[in-house]
């Protein structure tokens, strides 16, 4: 099979053309983002959603974070990522699979039913996790392309995912805020050197392989510049699976926890990986795609 987005093979960084939409799907009056915001997204990638949950909902999903964050023992071993040189929980992965809110929240249609609007297709949860960043000890995400590592890595064949983070804490530019470049989804970044044997048990907590170079990151910046949503509990930060982003150490005493989700169209379920021998592990890359119906109504009932 042709590999269109190869990377991780060629001696030298290249800038390829994207051979996908951004929006796979149709804008009418029925979609569930209004024609601004489908047009942002594709010129930006990036799409920030406010005001969608109800402050109980916020405050829910708020304890519920704080209960596996303190009690993480009925969670399986493997999906909890620790910062690096620490104990400090970074990640907490498979979060939907593990976790009957979380599941709702994934389901949610202000969720869901957005993503197979812009993926113009059924979805399923490709990858979740719970982001902890915690004060003083979080470490930063390094730039990358989520894409460049799920089609690597995984075997996402096309361009047709896309993440939506749930901020849990203030997100503030002080405490490690996601920082994204515009844009940047516009080009497939391909980068140099291989990728070690189960390199997901660093880069998920320091990532050094499947990095762009400095040059074409420096030049990506210069002309399109870098965002860094803040954001009250319960914003969305939606972001295309090919924008180039990352995050700094959080040395503030907040921690800039937020609900992951990434959305994958069933059509472009995984395959074989482009880079790499074995795929990684399901808790990382969920193989069988289970189409989500997405759901109505609050995903926690105000009190009686
Ligand atoms: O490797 C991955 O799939 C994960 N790593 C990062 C830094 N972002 C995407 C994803 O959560
Ligand atoms: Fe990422």
């Amino acid at each position: 099979m042709t590999d269109i987005y190869p990377s991780r093979h060629a001696p030298k960084p290249q800038i390829l053309p994207r051979h996908d939409p951004v929006v796979h799907g149709e804008w009418t009056q029925s979609a569930p983002l209004t024609r601004e915001q489908t047009e942002r997204f594709d010129r930006d990638g990036i799409l920030i959603l406010e005001d969608i949950f109800s402050p109980r909902e916020v405050r829910g999903l708020q304890e519920e974070a704080g209960r596996l964050l303190a009690d993480p023992s009925a969670l399986a071993p493997d999906s909890i990522i620790t910062e690096p040189g620490s104990n400090e929980v970074r990640s907490i992965f498979a979060i939907h699979d593990q976790n009957r809110l979380m599941a709702r929240l994934a389901a949610d249609t202000r969720l869901a039913g957005v993503a197979r609007f812009l993926l113009g297709d059924e979805v399923y949860v490709h990858q979740s996790r719970l982001n902890y960043k915690p004060g003083f000890e979080g470490k930063e995400f390094y730039w990358h392309s989520d894409f460049e590592t799920w089609h690597v890595e995984d075997g996402m064949p096309r361009m047709r995912a896309l993440s939506m983070s749930i901020l849990l804490a203030e997100n503030t530019a002080h405490n490690g805020p996601l920082m994204l470049i515009p844009g940047s989804h516009h080009q497939f970044l391909s980068c140099v050197g291989g990728t070690p044997d189960d390199h997901f048990r660093m880069s998920l907590k320091k990532q050094e392989f499947g990095v762009p170079d400095r040059e074409n990151l420096a030049a990506l910046v210069e002309r399109n510049g870098i965002v860094a949503p803040t954001g009250k509990p319960g914003t969305i930060i939606l972001f295309e699976c090919n924008v180039m982003h990352g995050s700094n150490g959080n040395i503030t005493p907040f921690p800039r926890s937020n609900a992951f989700f990434v959305f994958n169209a069933v059509s472009n379920r995984l395959e074989a990986p482009f880079g790499v021998d074995r795929p990684r592990p399901t808790f990382i890359a969920r193989r069988e795609p289970a189409p989500v119906a997405p759901q109505r109504g609050p995903i926690i009932k105000e009190a009686a």
